[in-house]
């Protein structure tokens, strides 16, 4: 009996050794080790001998088993290397004589909209900022003079980190840092990305870009604020276009405005855009809270600036004509094909 094991365990091992895919190891595996497989058959036929001899044969057959079982694991490994360093080679040989794709990549419209904007105020000497994404419940809130439980908070509703930081509401929140870096006379503009707990709609995301600026010198004032938000605004829609102030309440701005620009769809003849007005309300903006000035520590008795805070993403929707904010964050890339930019 013992050499005929010997004899099976030599053929299955020869066997294993041939196997080259998982499919046929997984087979063999099944057909060997199953019911019907040989091993499986010598311990079914034992009823012809002795209990003894049962005992002997039944631990000769089970290790055999358990040896081949070993075998094919090891095979199993085998394969898998094999399978692994096929998928490799395929991947390494790129074909570069095939045609490339027309699908090219293109700049998303917000990103279009904030080069074309910084472009302008460079050139009227203004500084390009980066701004935090995570930052201090002081910077967002505090240095702009919305202390805590101060209303103006709830309309800014937020995520909140662990370690008290949070991810900033608007891109105001970089004011007191860079009032800090440059002191002042001060021009620089500072687009972000900016995240509210908002219930979403077609004007309304949770995670949006603005574009802010800050002008500080001696004797700025609300007609600086107009001439340069009206230059920018009739360089983006490339047409000449009216601004107009109405009275804002923003902590950080004494006095506070909305902008609002003339409707660029109809010139401020009144359609559906402005909503027969012949007016949009574009940006936020006003003279910058003397207290403001002061925890970004610049006199506020000889100096005075304007600050303005563009909603970028909203800036973008108008440029293109796209009706629904969220597809600006949604990868879809028939809006970048629709509007033109790819
Ligand atoms: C502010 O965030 C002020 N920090 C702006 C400011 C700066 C005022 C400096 C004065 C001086 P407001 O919450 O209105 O203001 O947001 C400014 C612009 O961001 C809005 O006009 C809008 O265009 C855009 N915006 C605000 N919330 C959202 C949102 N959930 N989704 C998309 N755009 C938004």
């Amino acid at each position: 009996m013992e050499e005929n094991l010997n004899k099976i365990k030599e053929r299955l091992e020869s066997q294993i050794s041939k196997i080259q895919e998982m499919n046929d190891l997984d087979k063999f595996k099944s057909e060997i080790l199953g019911k019907k497989g040989e091993l499986t058959q010598i311990l079914k036929n034992m009823k012809n001998y002795d209990e003894n001899e049962r005992r002997k044969v039944g631990k000769a057959v089970n290790d055999a088993k358990n040896n081949i079982e070993a075998k094919i694991e090891e095979k199993r490994e085998i394969i898998k290397k094999i399978e692994l360093s096929k998928r490799l080679e395929k991947i390494e040989r790129i074909d570069f004589s095939l045609p490339v794709s027309d699908e090219l990549g293109s700049l998303h419209p917000i990103t279009v909209v904030q080069r074309e904007i910084e472009e302008i105020f460079r050139t009227m000497g203004f500084t390009v900022e980066d701004g935090n994404e995570v930052e201090t419940e002081y910077n967002n809130f505090e240095a702009v003079n919305v202390p805590k439980y101060h209303p103006a908070r709830d309309m800014q509703d937020t995520y909140w980190l662990e370690n008290g930081q949070l991810l900033k509401t608007q891109t105001s929140a970089a004011q007191n840092r860079i009032m800090k870096k440059y002191g002042a006379p001060l021009k620089a503009i500072f687009p972000g990305r900016c995240f509210r707990n908002e219930s979403l709609d077609a004007s309304h995301e949770n995670t949006f870009f603005q574009l802010e600026g800050m002008m500080i010198d001696e004797d700025i004032s609300v007609a600086n604020l107009i001439y340069f938000m009206k230059t920018t605004l009739s360089e983006i829609f490339k047409k000449d276009l009216k601004v107009r102030l109405r009275p804002g309440f923003f902590p950080f701005v004494e006095p506070g405005f909305e902008l609002d620009v003339s409707c660029m769809y109809c010139n401020g003849e009144g359609c559906k855009v402005c909503k027969h007005g012949g007016w949009i309300e574009l940006c936020p903006c006003g003279l910058i809270h003397p207290n403001v000035l002061k925890m970004g520590g610049i006199d506020s008795e000889k100096y005075s600036g304007f600050a303005f805070g563009l909603g970028l993403s909203r800036l973008a929707m108008m440029k293109y004509g796209i009706n629904d904010l969220r597809y600006l964050n949604s990868g879809d890339l028939r809006v970048l094909k629709q509007i033109g930019i790819r």
